[in-house]
């Protein structure tokens, strides 16, 4: 036999869309089942998360705002420790947090270039044009794409000193292996004169934390429910998504908060495009999303892990939620 090797291109939404659907497939197969948050945010996805952010039970972006409005003095001065630098943020999305940081720099002058990245071009959009108007003299160089193509890129070309952020405990979605693999790939863009500056909520009172992620008008079921109207839309399934409950379970002992859609009915849901057909019996349960809480002794360990250094811990005033700062 003779073989003709050709080169398909296919573009990053393809791709991604690729592992979406291998991804439905392998989790509604499992036993138990399982559909990963990651694919949540589309833009209705991105629209509900927003009102999560803005729900009074929902205290983490308030705490992680507080820590950097009360300290912004103070990380501008560690931020500058080597002169100009490339303010890295990963995850960037509406940025209201950043915002705080971004124009105190720029109050006072400091030489540095705010690169967010995201893998949404649409928040990328969004943001650098918020920024344009909110503050003209701000450099920002938005990059679309996955975090660590964009970062080993960045590591490469720029010279100057990084400080990479990471806010919103975005980290809390991966468990502690999935964590450890994500600092060490940070680490490894890293060199002495860096900083990694990373949100990790708190372990609290349990029904703090039940509430943040059960609130009281659905909005985090509607959130959750996304990912299975994505499916339906987008791979022609036919979910009765009103037959699946949000349900969330918090663990004191592990600090793991787990979220859950289980079906109220029972029933066959088909999807086409996967060729695939699936049965829940009543009371079946598809596991979404972990949201990890954390302590100094479990982020300690992780940056151990990972060879990373804690540098300094920062806090909000009730205390619920901490930033770190660490080097390599
Ligand atoms: C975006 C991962 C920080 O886990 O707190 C919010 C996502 N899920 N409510 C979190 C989320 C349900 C959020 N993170």
């Amino acid at each position: 036999y003779e073989f003709e090797t050709r080169t398909i291109y296919m573009t990053k939404q393809e791709i991604f869309q690729l592992e979406f659907e291998n991804h439905v497939t392998e989790g509604l197969k499992a036993f138990p089942k399982f559909l990963s948050s990651k694919y949540i945010y589309d833009d209705r996805g991105d629209e509900l998360f927003q009102q999560i952010m803005a729900l009074p039970e929902y205290y983490l972006t308030e705490a992680e705002y507080n820590i950097i409005d009360t300290h912004k003095d103070n990380l501008r001065k560690v931020f500058n420790t080597h002169g100009a630098f490339d303010l890295i943020e990963l995850g960037a999305g509406d940025g209201k947090k950043t915002k705080v940081l971004l124009k105190e720099l720029v109050t006072n002058k400091v030489d540095f270039t705010y690169i967010p990245i995201d893998i949404s071009q649409h928040a990328i959009d969004d943001l650098t044009n918020s920024l344009t108007t909110l503050l003209p003299d701000l450099e920002v160089q938005g990059e679309q794409g996955t975090y660590f193509k964009v970062l080993e890129r960045l590591a490469t070309y720029n010279k100057r000193p990084k400080v990479i952020i990471v806010l919103g405990s975005n980290i809390g979605n991966l468990d502690h292996p999935q964590a450890i693999d994500f600092l060490i790939k940070i680490k490894d863009v890293m060199s002495d004169q860096d900083f990694l500056f990373m949100g990790f909520d708190q372990k609290k009172d349990p029904l703090t934390i039940q509430h943040a992620y059960a609130d009281s008008q659905g909005v985090t079921q509607e959130f959750n429910r996304n990912l299975l109207h994505r499916i339906n839309k987008e791979m022609d399934g036919d979910f009765p998504v009103n037959n699946f409950e949000h349900w969330e379970s918090y663990d004191p002992e592990t600090g793991t908060a787990k979220s859950y859609l289980i079906a109220t009915e029972p029933c066959v849901v088909e999807i086409k495009k996967l060729q695939l057909k699936t049965t829940f019996k009543k009371w079946e349960t598809i596991h979404c999303e972990i949201s990890q809480k954390y302590d100094d002794d479990t982020v300690e360990w992780l940056a151990n892990k990972s060879g990373l250094e804690i540098e300094k811990i920062y806090e909000d005033h009730q205390k619920l939620f901490k930033d770190y700062l660490f080097k390599i």
